[in-house]
């Protein structure tokens, strides 16, 4: 066989085989949602910066963002719990920019302040998030879509979020609390999807006294839910849990596409049967409407 001839059955059949066995994507090049692309980085390549205006409610912070998403984006706040710092969570920056989110991770004022100066730091993040899409020079400048705004946090940060969410749930979409510390936190006001995560065997915010009690104060009507990590600590969604990250990325993405985008192609990651894999991981899982 002539060497052209033969180079070019070789390179359609490779362009052949490469086409039956790629992801589907639509047609906008992202990957259809699959349990695997969800538990990783997805498919943007994610810039970040930290000079934008400051606000007095919060410290130093990060913005990342997707480059190349198509339409306005949505944005997610996230707060540190007591004593910590960006790096302590900022994996979330980047892992959901590369879903598709521009991302705001914060340092409060004083690593110690309490959760409700946390929920105040959160939602004056959230306005800087806004405030991107009209500020002239902003990389997000006309990017990001001010209707779909979430805010998570650790901890402290957590409850923090859980506060905000329940002063201002008119202004959000979806909120996220990862570990939540808060005593007696009683969040009825919630009226925005919230998916509580939680630690079987945290020994800092323990379950029984803070998360938990948190999910049932929420208001039916309210959509929630709340995930125990079997055998998990105080630190299961943050930076240094980086076996957890595919679980936590799973289920705050999904819940984040369904809930904040309303794309109903995440809806059988939240509300689907319990694979085998995740049900010998967690030791509660329940949903409510
Ligand atoms: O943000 C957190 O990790 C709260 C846990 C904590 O140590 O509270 C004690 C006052």
């Amino acid at each position: 066989m002539p060497r052209l001839l033969r180079f070019t059955l070789c390179l359609s059949l490779a362009i052949i085989l490469a086409a039956c066995t790629s992801t589907p994507r639509l047609s906008n090049g992202v990957d259809l949602p699959s349990t695997a692309n969800l538990s990783m980085d997805g498919p943007y390549d994610i810039r970040a910066y930290t000079s934008f205006p400051d606000a007095p409610e919060y410290a130093s912070a990060t913005i990342y963002y997707p480059l190349g998403a198509n339409g306005p984006i949505a944005g997610v706040a996230v707060a540190p719990g007591y004593t910590e710092r960006q790096r302590h969570i900022n994996w979330w920056g980047s892992r959901l920019a590369t879903h598709g989110y521009a991302v705001i991770i914060i340092d409060t004022n004083d690593p110690l302040e309490r959760p409700e100066a946390r929920a105040q730091a959160l939602w004056a993040a959230i306005g800087t998030l806004r405030n991107e899409t009209t500020r002239s020079g902003s990389p997000l400048f006309g990017k990001i879509d001010p209707s779909r705004m979430a805010i998570m946090g650790h901890s402290m940060g957590g409850g923090g979020a859980l506060l905000a969410a329940n002063a201002h749930s008119d202004g959000l979409s979806a909120v996220i609390p990862l570990t939540p510390w808060q005593p007696d936190g009683l969040f009825a006001d919630i009226k925005i999807p919230t998916l509580i995560v939680a630690g079987q065997a945290d020994r800092i915010a323990a379950v029984n006294i803070h998360a938990w009690p948190h999910y049932q104060s929420l208001s039916d009507g309210t959509p929630r839910g709340f995930l125990e990590v079997k055998d998990g600590d105080h630190f299961i969604a943050n930076n240094s849990a980086t076996e957890r990250h595919a679980l936590m990325s799973r289920y705050a993405i999904s819940w984040l596409k369904l809930h904040m985008d309303d794309d109903e192609r995440y809806r059988s990651f939240i509300y689907g049967t319990l694979s085998p894999q995740d049900s010998a991981v967690l030791s509660r899982y329940q949903l409510d409407q």
